[in-house]
């Protein structure tokens, strides 16, 4: 029987870049979860019938949530729900099997890079039936339905047993559970070559910070490609990430970092995120930022069988490296700037304009599902290292001696009041357009913009995105809130020099007059009172 539940709706459920993200004491609020669902349904046309998926990150509130979920479904119509055994599916995973059993979409419950546990951050994201994030259109739907929405529907039924093998029925609706990590590791075996990588005898050391990643990475790395028990760090899905902040950055991923500077360090690491969807790449002795990898990735993603046929364009988000662009230029293929947040590469991968889509965040896919993907990072320089049996450093720096070297640097002013940061964009916009031809030490602005972007298969335009400085000889620096947070405002600071023939610089020291122009432009100190970011990656 469907019952129907009066509700009043909630302010604020408005989601960002990558989702609805807040404080699990505001998930906790009576009917503030199921609002959000009920308004995801009520947008959702063609549900009745359809199979949906729904997963998590193992985060603290994941299982409940995926039981109201379940419940909700079966009163709004849906045919059947497939779900992750134990709650579990990383982004990627439920990207794929959204594709895979044709379902009309999925929701994925995960605060992603976020720390999890009762004081910190939980999400729920709505990804559309190609298996990528909705878009914006779908989501300015959604939070439209939030601001009015008056009942939701649910089914009065009991629990199901997430941890079971057996279908089980709720409301007369089937829900299948099932492996969260076949599916998945069977589409990685379809594009890169496990044997190669295997008798290529490499070792790794891969950090899943106790995140959605661990049971895919032993799996895929320690039970199918044979590297040593022991490989994955961190192995085990917690609730509260064993208290850590699941950010694979170098501050939070600073014990890999640590392990890969050592002299016995192993030929290659890496770590994920939360959910499965970033990559960290470092190298015996060497960080590579995800700007970097993209590139690297791009120029020698041919050597992997899944894209033996070569790349039909790259994309990268606006505040991400130029460094893919010169890649794809000698590829020969076309390069797509859009805003942040994997969301606007769905449609150039749809439409079979890009294969290879990176953002400066750690995020890095392609074609094979339509989230960014961790693991498959991972795999594809496994594969690069095998097959052209040089270390990642050697590799790194023959890609900078051809293309040039982009340094490269995120500075996050994070926790600040957002009264503060508005009054800083306010600032910054009203000055862009006296900015060119000014001096900041050596560097000469040449253009200043406030990032716009124009989707080239379906004409839809996003503003604001982001406000863009360029110097004069291929230097920037960007300027943009997060969607993310879910605590004050963070400011990010993206910096950029380009040298076409120095690769032995040091990043700080290489940045130092664009940190100081960055300063001057946009007054941080000023507005935000804060001297010094709090996180520099
Ligand atoms: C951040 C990153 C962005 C990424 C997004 C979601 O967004 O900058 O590149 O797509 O997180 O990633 P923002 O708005 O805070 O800058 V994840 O792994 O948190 O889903
Ligand atoms: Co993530």
């Amino acid at each position: 029987m469907i019952l129907t539940v009066p509700t009043q709706a909630f302010t604020g459920q408005k989601p960002g870049t990558s989702g609805l993200r807040k404080k699990v004491v505001i998930f906790q609020q009576p009917h503030y979860v199921e609002n959000f669902i009920q308004s995801v349904f009520d947008v959702v046309a063609d549900k009745v019938g359809a199979t949906l998926v729904i997963g998590g990150d193992g985060r603290f509130l994941n299982r409940e949530v995926i039981q109201i979920a379940i419940r909700m479904a079966a009163a709004n119509g849906v045919g059947r729900v497939v779900v992750g055994r134990g709650g579990i599916l990383s982004t990627p995973a439920a990207s794929h099997l959204i594709r895979q059993r044709g379902a009309i979409g999925g929701l994925i419950l995960s605060a992603s890079h976020n720390p999890g546990g009762p004081t910190e951050d939980f999400g729920i994201k709505y990804n559309i039936a190609n298996g990528g994030s909705a878009p914006e259109q779908v989501t300015d739907a959604i939070y439209a339905r939030t601001t009015t929405i008056d009942r939701w529907l649910t089914v009065e039924a009991a629990d199901i047993d997430l941890d079971s093998n057996d279908e089980a029925s709720v409301g007369g609706m089937p829900v299948e559970v099932v492996d969260p990590v076949a599916d998945y590791a069977a589409l990685m075996e379809t594009l890169f070559d496990f044997a190669a990588i295997r008798a290529a005898g490499l070792t790794m050391a891969f950090d899943a910070m106790h995140a959605v990643t661990g049971p895919y990475a032993i799996e895929i790395f320690e039970n199918r490609l044979g590297f040593a028990p022991g490989t994955v760090r961190n192995g085990t899905p917690l609730p509260d990430f064993g208290g850590h902040h699941p950010d694979p950055n170098l501050v939070h991923a600073h014990a890999l970092h640590a392990t890969m500077m050592a002299p016995d360090a192993p030929d290659f690491g890496a770590a994920s995120d939360g959910d499965g969807d970033r990559n960290l790449i470092i190298g015996r002795g060497l960080f590579v930022t995800p700007s970097d990898s993209l590139a690297m990735l791009a120029a020698n993603a041919h050597l992997a069988p899944g894209y033996a046929e070569g790349l039909k364009g790259i994309a990268r988000s606006m505040p991400t490296s130029a460094a893919a662009d010169r890649v794809a230029a000698r590829l020969g293929v076309p390069l797509y700037e859009t805003p942040t947040g994997w969301k606007f590469f769905g449609n150039l991968l749809d439409a079979g304009m890009a294969t290879i889509c990176g953002e400066e965040s750690a995020g890095t896919g392609s074609d094979h599902v339509r989230e960014k993907d961790g693991v498959w990072a991972v795999l594809l320089w496994l594969t690069i290292l095998a097959r052209r049996r040089q270390s990642l450093a050697a590799i790194a720096r023959g890609h900078w001696a051809t293309y040039g070297r982009n340094y490269y640097a995120r500075h996050d002013y994070e926790g600040v009041d957002s009264a503060k940061t508005d009054a800083l964009v306010a600032d910054l916009r009203a000055k862009l357009a006296a900015l060119p031809g000014q001096r900041f030490g050596d560097l000469v602005v040449e253009t200043a913009d406030d990032f716009a972007y124009t989707d080239p298969t379906d004409g839809s335009v996003s503003e604001h995105q982001g406000i863009r400085i360029l110097f004069v000889g291929g230097s920037r620096v960007v300027f943009r809130l997060s969607g993310t947070g879910t605590s004050g405002a963070t400011l990010r600071v993206y910096l950029e020099r380009f040298e076409p023939d120095t690769i032995d610089g040091e990043t700080g020291a290489m940045l130092a007059t664009i940190v100081a122009a960055a300063d001057a432009i946009a007054r941080i100190e000023r507005h935000t009172g804060r001297a010094a970011p709090d996180v520099v990656t």
